[in-house]
């Protein structure tokens, strides 16, 4: 079977191109009515009925039986005979991408995840203790979308911020288990792991059951109906993200070879229809020998037809004026992954405002980050990079503020509070601070 990959050529010197150009990249993020509606029953079913549920749709949906929910709890023997199990070149990959992305979330600890505090003259203290969320739960997709690495960039942050309890939950569809996912869970330190997944899994770990202990947040990727009930408990629980297809943008000035470019725009249209690939750049013939490129490389992708259908439905290649306006142009886009592709990275780095992740320089594949540069790869879609961060241990943190007022700071500020307490009718307010007042 022959696919075609082709992706729009559009051209900022076009009058249309504005209008293409907001056609092509809209993205509407429809929820579909029939699944909320089935969602909220599984969820008001498993929040009452609590295992009993959870164990039907299990046995439902995925065509697992088990006597009661604790049979479906991988001990944590389990992870590590699946670890062990591993060819040695898999347990040291893993090893290995683990280790960095540990070191990494570690440094991201350090610069912005500690407490700190200072004095005011008069000796009052103010300050921001940083403390883990007591117990998260990770979801894991299962099926064609169970990546080991994203249990890696979900439980390390979670186990670098400090949080005792993290409980993996993962569908395994006629009980199949996959090893990988299982070694990454041994690897990446998950204390309890379950095999169910969907709405009911999601359900499981808001609320609470007799077997699944309930959690303070539930971050991770999965399907239509997980991605509906994180909506739902939010507020009961907190949630990361609700993530949209994966993205990727291509800064490039003409200076990689081609056919890297057109790798790199396959390797995230790979992942689903949806994906969408662009590049910008301010040289045409360039553009040209990248959709060659992506024509003699496409045939030998084991996921053609994916790609296929991605980078024709929303791929761009987008001839610009200058490399100052592709970055622009960019920025409009506020992509999940951007790969400035040029022998300058550094030039262009200070124009890019919006993204979630920015690769400099040829050498750069966005595919290094997925799984072992060490940043996180859970990062946010559908221009959500314009007001929100990749995945991290602030993520798994929360911070109080600290106040301990001196006796003498207890005079100014007393007297601040009165009168701002009277101004706004609260006389308990007032009085607490006046009461404090030395005359
Ligand atoms: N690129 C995906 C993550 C991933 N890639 C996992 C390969 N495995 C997130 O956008
Ligand atoms: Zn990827």
């Amino acid at each position: 079977m022959q696919f075609v990959a082709a992706p729009v050529r559009l051209s900022t010197a076009d009058d249309t191109f504005e209008v293409e150009f907001s056609a092509r990249l809209h993205w509407s993020a429809d929820t579909d009515a029939a699944i909320e509606q089935r969602v909220a029953g599984i969820l008001a079913d498993v929040r009452e009925r609590g295992d009993a549920a959870v164990l039907e749709y299990t046995q439902r949906f995925d065509g697992l039986h088990a006597q009661g929910l604790p049979s479906l709890e991988l001990k944590a023997s389990e992870l590590q005979a699946a670890f062990d199990g591993l060819p040695a070149a898999q347990r040291d990959a893993l090893t290995a991408a683990a280790a960095r992305v540990r070191r990494y979330h570690e440094a991201q600890k350090k610069a912005n995840g500690e407490s700190w505090s200072y004095r005011d003259d008069d000796g009052t203290l103010l300050g921001q203790k940083v403390t883990p969320l007591d117990r998260v739960g990770i979801y894991v997709p299962g099926g064609k979308a169970a990546y080991p690495s994203s249990v890696l960039m979900n439980a390390i942050p979670a186990h670098v911020a400090g949080v005792q309890d993290i409980i993996m939950v993962v569908p395994t569809p006629q009980g199949t288990k996959n090893p990988l996912v299982l070694a990454a869970a041994h690897v990446a330190g998950v204390t309890r792991a379950f095999t169910i997944g969907g709405a009911q899994a999601v359900a499981a770990l808001a609320y609470g059951t007799q077997t699944i202990p309930k959690v303070d947040k539930i971050t991770g990727p999965g399907n239509a109906y997980v991605a509906s009930a994180k909506k739902h408990v939010f507020g009961t629980v907190g949630i990361d993200m609700i993530a949209g297809p994966s993205e990727i943008l291509v800064l490039a000035d003409g200076s990689t070879p081609a056919e890297w470019v057109a790798m790199d725009l396959f390797s995230q249209a790979e992942h689903d229809e949806l994906a969408q690939s662009i590049l910008l750049c301010p040289d045409a013939a360039y553009i040209d020998q990248v959709q060659s490129a992506i024509d003699r490389l496409l045939p030998q992708m084991p996921r053609a037809e994916i790609i296929a259908k991605s980078l024709t439905g929303r791929g761009a290649l987008i001839h610009t004026r200058s490399m100052e306006e592709a970055c622009e142009i960019s920025n409009r886009i506020a992509p999940e992954h951007l790969e400035v592709s040029s022998r300058e990275p550094h030039r262009w780095e200070p124009l890019l405002r919006h993204a979630g992740a920015i690769f400099l320089g040829a050498y750069t594949s966005e595919s290094l980050g997925d799984y072992c540069a060490g940043p996180n790869h859970v990062l946010p879609t559908s221009g959500t990079a314009r007001f929100s961060s990749p995945l991290g241990v602030y993520d798994f943190q929360k911070r109080s503020s600290i106040i301990e007022v001196s006796e003498q700071g207890a005079q100014s500020l007393g007297r601040i509070a009165s009168v701002l307490a009277h101004g706004e009718g609260l006389q308990g307010h007032a009085r607490a601070a006046e009461m404090r007042l030395k005359s």
